[in-house]
Order: structure tokens, then C-alpha cells, then sequence
């Protein structure tokens, strides 16, 4: 009976054990991996435009080199998470036509414009620094597949931090108008950068129930705090101001003060109006529709292979 089964699903979570795609799970906690395992790997693919508009323009064959192999990773990170997601009965072609038609999200951070060779490097220190607070955790998510392709994923999101950091570090030591440059890029990046984390945990719909199933582990805020307190030591080592009047040190509370991103304009910009969002999106569109005919190639070969071993 359903009630045996759900009693285990329960036993299970409060275990912290895994739920495996072959267990039962209730209807609702599959739509809200579903839903948000989608918005990460879309996330990531999507991800790769900002930073890939650069390839082309690194400052020397070492930068592009380095560009390169973290802009393929994240084509990798996407494919793993699409995987993760097909356990759950759905498929990377529904999906990706849920993206390419707005009516699955990704992360707002991908709908800023990167303006200088600095942004390859502040995407690196706080985007990806901002992922692996937020994915850390999520490698003991409730959800086997997706726990398990977190992990490799944090590894590499480390070593894109570290890159990205590194090249701050070297322009810092520069000119000043090198200096200049990653300020800049500091200022236009730290505040959508927090953003990531989702609205404040009153304003966040799915916490309470994500919590509860174990899909998260942590909230918006609890993370968003964890990412201030790990950055701004590495701003005063990089010799950049974190452009928040409001950020101190609070010494009762063991973390820093901080002051509150504009909401309205996560929101403006989740419902599709931020300044890349249509951009983005249409040359992701582009580039799925532009392929159909190699899926459907493959396809084609595929079955004609298996009618004739069947002859
Ligand atoms: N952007 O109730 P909540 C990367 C939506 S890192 C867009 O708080 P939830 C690596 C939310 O989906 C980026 N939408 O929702 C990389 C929901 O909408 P819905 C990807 C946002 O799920 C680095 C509604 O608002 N990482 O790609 C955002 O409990 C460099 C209500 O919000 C992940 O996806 C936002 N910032 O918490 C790649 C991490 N915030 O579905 C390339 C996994 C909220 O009701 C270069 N995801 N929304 O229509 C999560 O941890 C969670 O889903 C949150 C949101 C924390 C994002």
C-alpha cells in the first residue's frame, strides 16, 4: 500500500540516507528536483555564454587556455546534471524545450553582460565562489544522482575559483588602470552575486519544503551569509572594496553585517527582464535548434543499426 511506501520514503529522509530513482518518492518531491536539478544544469549551460564571449579575446595563449578548459567543464557540469534529472522520468530534449520557451528558469547571474577581461575573473572569485557555498552542502542532498554529481562538480568549481582568483590576484599587482578595471568589475558584480542565493528565506517559497525532504540542507540566507563571511577576508588580500557601506564586522554574532541586495531587481530579473535575459536565451535557442538535425541523425543511424542487427 501507498502508506507502507511513503512511511519508508519518510524513515528514509530522517535517516539522511538517499532516495534512489528506482524507490518511491511522492509526486511533489519529484517535481521539485525536477524543477530545480533543470534550472542548475540549464544554469550551467547557459553559464558558459558569458565567460565563452571572451575565448576569443584572452589576453595571452595561457588565459585562453585556462578560459577554455573552465568554460567545457561547464558543458560538463550541465551534461551531469541533465543526467541526474532523466532518473527522475524526464528527458534533456523536454527540458531543454521547457528552457528555450521561458518556462523553466536559470540563474539570474548568467543575465549580467561581462564588460572587461576582469569579468573572467570576478565571474570566477564570486560566481563560481558563490556555487560552491551553495553546492557544497547540496552533496548530501536526499536525491542520490543529484548528490553524487554534485560532488564531482564541487572539485572542479574549486579549481575555477582559484583560477579566477589568481587572475584578480595578477591584475592587482599590475597597473592602475588594471586595478581600475577589476574594482569595476567588482562593483557591477557583487550584488547580483548574492542575489544567487535566492530571495531572503520569508520571501522564498520552496525552503521550508525543500528543507524538510532534505533536497536542501541549508537556506537562502544561512548560505549567502557563509559566502560573505568567506569573501570579504579574500577582498582585503586582493585590495578590493566590497561596495556595501553597510558590511562590518559583528563581533557578537561570530559574521559580518551586511547590507540587502535589491529584490526588485532579482525579481525583474527572474521574471526574464534583466539586462541579458533575451540575448541569452536566444542564442541558446539558436544553438539547440541549430543542432537538430545532428540529434536526429544520430537517431536515424541509431535505429538502422539496431533493424539490421535484428534481421
Ligand atoms: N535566479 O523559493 P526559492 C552555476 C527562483 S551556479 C533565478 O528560494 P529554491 C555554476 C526559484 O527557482 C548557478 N531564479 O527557490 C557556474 C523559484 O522559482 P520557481 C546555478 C531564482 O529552489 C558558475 C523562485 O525564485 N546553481 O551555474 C533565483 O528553494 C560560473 C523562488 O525561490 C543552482 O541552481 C536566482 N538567483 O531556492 C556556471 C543551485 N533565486 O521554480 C558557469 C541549485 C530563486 O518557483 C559559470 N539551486 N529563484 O519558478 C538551488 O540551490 C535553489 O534552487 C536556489 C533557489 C537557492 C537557487
Amino acid at each position: 500500500p501507498e502508506s507502507a511506501l511513503e512511511e519508508q520514503f519518510h524513515a528514509t529522509i530522517a535517516r539522511k540516507d538517499r532516495i534512489e530513482p528506482r524507490d518511491w518518492m511522492p509526486e511533489a518531491y519529484r517535481r521539485t528536483l525536477v524543477r530545480q536539478v533543470a534550472q542548475h544544469a540549464h544554469s550551467e549551460i547557459i553559464g558558459m555564454q558569458p565567460e565563452g564571449a571572451w575565448i576569443g579575446r584572452a589576453p595571452s595563449l595561457r588565459r585562453k587556455a585556462i578560459l577554455l578548459a573552465k568554460v567545457q567543464d561547464e558543458a560538463g557540469h550541465g551534461l551531469y546534471l541533465y543526467s541526474a534529472a532523466e532518473t527522475l522520468g524526464v528527458s534533456r530534449a523536454e527540458l531543454t524545450e521547457l528552457l528555450v520557451t521561458g518556462r523553466q528558469k536559470y540563474s539570474s547571474i548568467f543575465n549580467y553582460p561581462t564588460l572587461s577581461y576582469a569579468d573572467v575573473g570576478t565571474i570566477g572569485w564570486l560566481v563560481d565562489g558563490a556555487a560552491i557555498c551553495n553546492q557544497v552542502p547540496l552533496c548530501r542532498t536526499s536525491y542520490g544522482p543529484y548528490g553524487r554529481a554534485m560532488i564531482r562538480i564541487c572539485k572542479e568549481e574549486s579549481f575555477h575559483q582559484r583560477q579566477g582568483y589568481e587572475l584578480l590576484r595578477t591584475m592587482m599587482r599590475g597597473t592602475d588602470a588594471q586595478r581600475a578595471m577589476v574594482q569595476e568589475s567588482v562593483d557591477r558584480f557583487w550584488w547580483p552575486s548574492l542575489m544567487m542565493f535566492g530571495p531572503p528565506d520569508d520571501a522564498s517559497p520552496h525552503t521550508a519544503r525543500s528543507m524538510a525532504w532534505g533536497v536542501k540542507t541549508h537556506t537562502n540566507d544561512e548560505l549567502r551569509q557563509r559566502f560573505v563571511d568567506m569573501t570579504v577576508p579574500q577582498a582585503e588580500a586582493l585590495g578590493v572594496t566590497l561596495p556595501d557601506p553597510d558590511l562590518a564586522w559583528n563581533e557578537q554574532r561570530g559574521s559580518y553585517d551586511f547590507g540587502q541586495p535589491d529584490w526588485d531587481e532579482l525579481w525583474a530579473v527572474v521574471a526574464g527582464d534583466g539586462p541579458c535575459n533575451a540575448q541569452r536565451l536566444a542564442h541558446r535557442t539558436r544553438a539547440w535548434r541549430e543542432g537538430a538535425w545532428v540529434r536526429e541523425a544520430a537517431l536515424a543511424y541509431a535505429e538502422r543499426e539496431r533493424a539490421e542487427h535484428e534481421e
